[in-house]
């Protein structure tokens, strides 16, 4: 798939998860209390790649070809609807992310972050709510699929072990750790593969699990997913140290905030290097799976060359 043909399918997948992202709004907000009810829309409604939720339609479209099923596979309701989950989760981390508690960020995605418009608590109390939303999104989104008990429990460990302690809660406390200390290769690799990796693997593995697919593609996956999540964040690095806040849309930049990075540790090109060799290593597990998808190819390939 051609950079072109790519940033198109980007551009119409995007409109297909901020429908299944509204969607799911409009089970969830009127269920919350007036005042969480805006930094909650904001939260999970401004801007985003949307890379997670993509990533879940993709790996399941890859699988269902993978046992035969004709290109090009058309991704059901359900299946959308089961990635917004993982987005609503995404979603969260990013609001209680800038809390000044945690990063103190005043700029995201090129907007002012909720807590500089509606206060701490709300976006604390929002935030909060969209946890257990994700989990029955999930729950919804499986039985919309007709998936039996055992393939829903298996969906929902998978985001919940994701999302907590030893996914991506415990890597933002290693990293609020982490400041103003200098973190070794080993320790920045456990700190990210937890923090940023860990959901971007379950996006993947939801797709692999909700399609049914056999143990060796659903562990292709989960390879890629990890060479994909640490080129993706060693890229981030590297976008924070080369780019303008302007040009990112956030604010404060790692070195403001002296964390330890791949940058810190390898320097600018060393770092590119890096990544480059962690897209290799994730197309290297898709093709030994057996698995060919040309938009996860290209992805792969995108989370090194993005620009924000
Ligand atoms: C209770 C300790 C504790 C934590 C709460 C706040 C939190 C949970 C987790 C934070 C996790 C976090 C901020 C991970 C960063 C991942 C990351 C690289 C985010 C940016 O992802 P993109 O580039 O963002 O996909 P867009 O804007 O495109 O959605």
């Amino acid at each position: 798939m051609s950079p072109e043909a790519l940033s198109a399918w980007l551009v119409e997948e995007r409109v297909r998860v901020e429908a299944s992202l509204e969607r799911a709004l409009t089970v969830l907000l009127p269920r919350l209390p007036e005042a969480l009810a805006e930094p909650v829309r904001h939260g999970v409604t401004t801007g985003g790649k949307r890379l997670r939720p993509i990533l879940t339609a993709a790996a399941w479209a890859a699988c269902r070809e993978a046992a035969g099923q004709p290109a090009p596979v058309a991704v059901p309701q359900g299946v959308r609807d089961l990635a917004a989950a993982v987005e609503l989760i995404h979603a969260y981390s990013l609001m209680h992310d800038d809390l000044p508690c945690m990063d103190d960020a005043d700029l995201r995605r090129g907007r002012p972050t909720p807590h500089t418009i509606w206060g701490e608590g709300p976006v604390m109390r929002g935030g909060g709510a969209l946890i257990p939303a994700a989990g029955l999104q999930l729950l919804a989104a499986a039985t919309e699929l007709g998936l039996d008990p055992d393939t829903k429990q298996d969906l929902l460990l998978v985001l919940a072990r994701a999302a907590g302690g030893e996914g991506m809660v415990g890597g933002q406390a290693l990293d609020l750790e982490g400041e103003g200390r200098a973190l070794g290769r080993e320790a920045l690799d456990d700190l990210h593969r937890r923090k940023t990796g860990a959901l971007l693997v379950a996006s993947l593995e939801l797709g692999a699990v909700a399609a049914e697919a056999p143990a060796g593609v659903r562990e292709g996956l989960v390879d890629y997913g990890r060479a994909l999540g640490l080129a993706f964040q060693i890229a981030d690095d590297v976008l924070d140290a080369t780019a303008t806040a302007e040009a990112l849309g956030k604010n404060p930049s790692d070195e403001a905030l002296d964390k330890s990075t791949y940058v810190v540790l390898l320097g600018v090109d060393g770092a590119r290097r890096e990544a480059r060799s962690e897209v290799g290593r994730a197309l290297e597990a898709m093709a030994e799976a057996g698995l060919h998808s040309s938009p996860l190819e290209a992805l792969a390939r995108y989370v090194v060359e993005r620009t924000h």
